[in-house]
């Protein structure tokens, strides 16, 4: 831990002003780049439990968990020992494996909405062929998704998109044809009245709906009360899909994802983040008579010589057998609940309008006194007042998303202790705005 009179970033500085010569921003991923916050980004060397350490020597209580993944704790033993043992025996078959078959049989047990899987790369990934497959099963092209949610990169979703998109406060991208996204229909979040006028405006031409069932990518926003109920049934009456994008959410707001939480099963779900422990891996999965159009069993195309890699499922495999023990979700619960009140006291003792909550070890806050219910509320946060409050909390060993528009991650390796000092720093960065 440091205290801010000892807090040095040299080495940090020195990498990152060579990244900057090397890569676009120097990241690998917009959002790492800091652009938002202020100050150059803290160049990680290890991280292990619920601590970074950067390279130059300074450790963090860490809020990111690699964003989502490391919901056991960064490097957990049991993952590091299982993927010592998978690497002996290759890194890559390009050709089924047994551990396809565990993990698969895994989400399949797991989220109620998935009959059949096909694993890919990347959330990216498997949204991109969630939306191909939607397309091809209803045989219509139009797809409805929200302001502030985040589907990934691909040219279709990059209207009115979260996440980096957000951060950077940057219009759709140049780069993606308009022909692309005219099939793009946008509402208002928790607004299913915006959701039925566009199924009225564009009768049997909308193949389905994708959200994120609890927001993480324009910061943490959760579901009114009847929201997804509400597009199941649209979804239902107009002939349309709905999709769930679980790829923050998937086994981590619950074993079995919002889907689980909230009671309420999509047709398809796309996954990422949690169920690679780590590892690069994405997945798509839902109705089996959905999926049977997925090649080679059906002619919906879609392939990737990476996909079902022997590491990742290893690390998925074991991060969701951690994940199954007695009592993890409710840990989770606890501590997550521990720091959130914590915060917003300590953001209102001092003083300041501030909004959250959380569901399990996902959260967020924002500095607004306004509920926040969709994008155009997330924007009314005071985003200078965020910026002091992330540098702040960073010189005091605490590494927070940096971004308004990311959600907090929490994981079974946070203790109380982490959580009681993550708040006495806060305290001292409140009093300080
Ligand atoms: N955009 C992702 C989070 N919402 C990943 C950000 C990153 O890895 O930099």
């Amino acid at each position: 831990m440091v205290s801010t009179s000892s807090f040095k970033t040299t080495k940090s500085e020195e990498i990152f002003t060579n990244a900057q010569k090397l890569m676009p921003g120097g990241v690998s991923s917009p959002v790492r780049a800091f652009k938002s916050v202020g100050g150059q980004p803290i160049v990680f060397d290890h991280v292990k439990g619920a601590y970074i350490w950067d390279v130059d020597g300074n450790q963090y209580i860490d809020y990111v968990g690699t964003w989502g993944p490391a919901i056991c704790g960064h490097a957990h033993h049991e993952v590091i020992a299982a993927l010592h043992s998978a690497l002996e025996k290759g890194t890559s078959f390009g050709a089924p494996s047994l551990q396809e078959n565990i993990l698969a049989q895994m989400v399949i047990e797991a989220v109620p909405s998935i009959e059949m899987v096909r694993f890919v790369n990347s959330g990216t990934e498997a949204c991109m062929s969630v939306l191909r497959l939607m397309r091809a099963f209803t045989g219509r092209e139009k797809i409805i998704k929200f302001e502030g949610c985040y589907h990934g990169h691909a040219d279709m979703f990059l209207v009115k998109a979260g996440s980096g998109v957000a951060t950077l406060g940057l219009p759709d991208s140049p780069g993606v044809p308009k022909s692309t996204t005219t099939s793009t229909l946008t509402a208002p979040y928790n607004d299913l009245e915006a959701v039925k006028a566009l199924f009225v405006q564009n009768p049997d031409e909308i193949a389905g709906v994708i959200l994120e069932p609890v927001v993480g990518n324009a910061g943490f926003i959760v579901p009114d009360a009847g929201f997804l109920e509400g597009l199941r049934e649209l979804t239902k009456e107009y002939g349309a899909l709905l999709v769930f994008d679980e790829v923050m959410t998937g086994f981590r707001i619950a074993y079995g994802g919002a889907q689980e939480r909230f009671g309420i099963t999509p047709d398809l779900t796309t996954l990422g983040k949690v169920i690679g422990g780590g590892l690069p891996v994405g997945a798509y999965g839902g109705r089996a008579d959905i999926m049977a159009m997925v090649a080679p069993s059906g002619p919906m195309y879609q392939a990737g010589t990476l996909s079902g890699n022997p590491l990742a499922m290893t690390a998925g495999i074991k991060t969701l057998e951690l994940l199954q023990k007695h009592g993890t979700y409710e840990q989770l619960d606890k501590i997550t609940k521990r720091l959130t009140d914590g915060l917003l006291q300590a953001a209102k003792d001092a003083g300041h309008s501030v909004s959250g909550g959380q569901i399990s070890g996902m959260f967020g806050m924002f500095f607004t006194s306004h509920p926040v219910h969709n994008y155009e509320d997330a924007k009314l946060s005071d985003l200078t007042k965020f910026s002091r409050f992330h540098r702040g909390m960073l010189e005091r060993g605490i590494y927070l998303a940096p971004s308004q528009f990311e959600a907090g991650f929490t994981s079974l390796a946070h203790t109380e202790e982490d959580v009681d000092q993550t708040i006495s720093a806060a305290k001292e960065v409140f009093a300080s705005l």
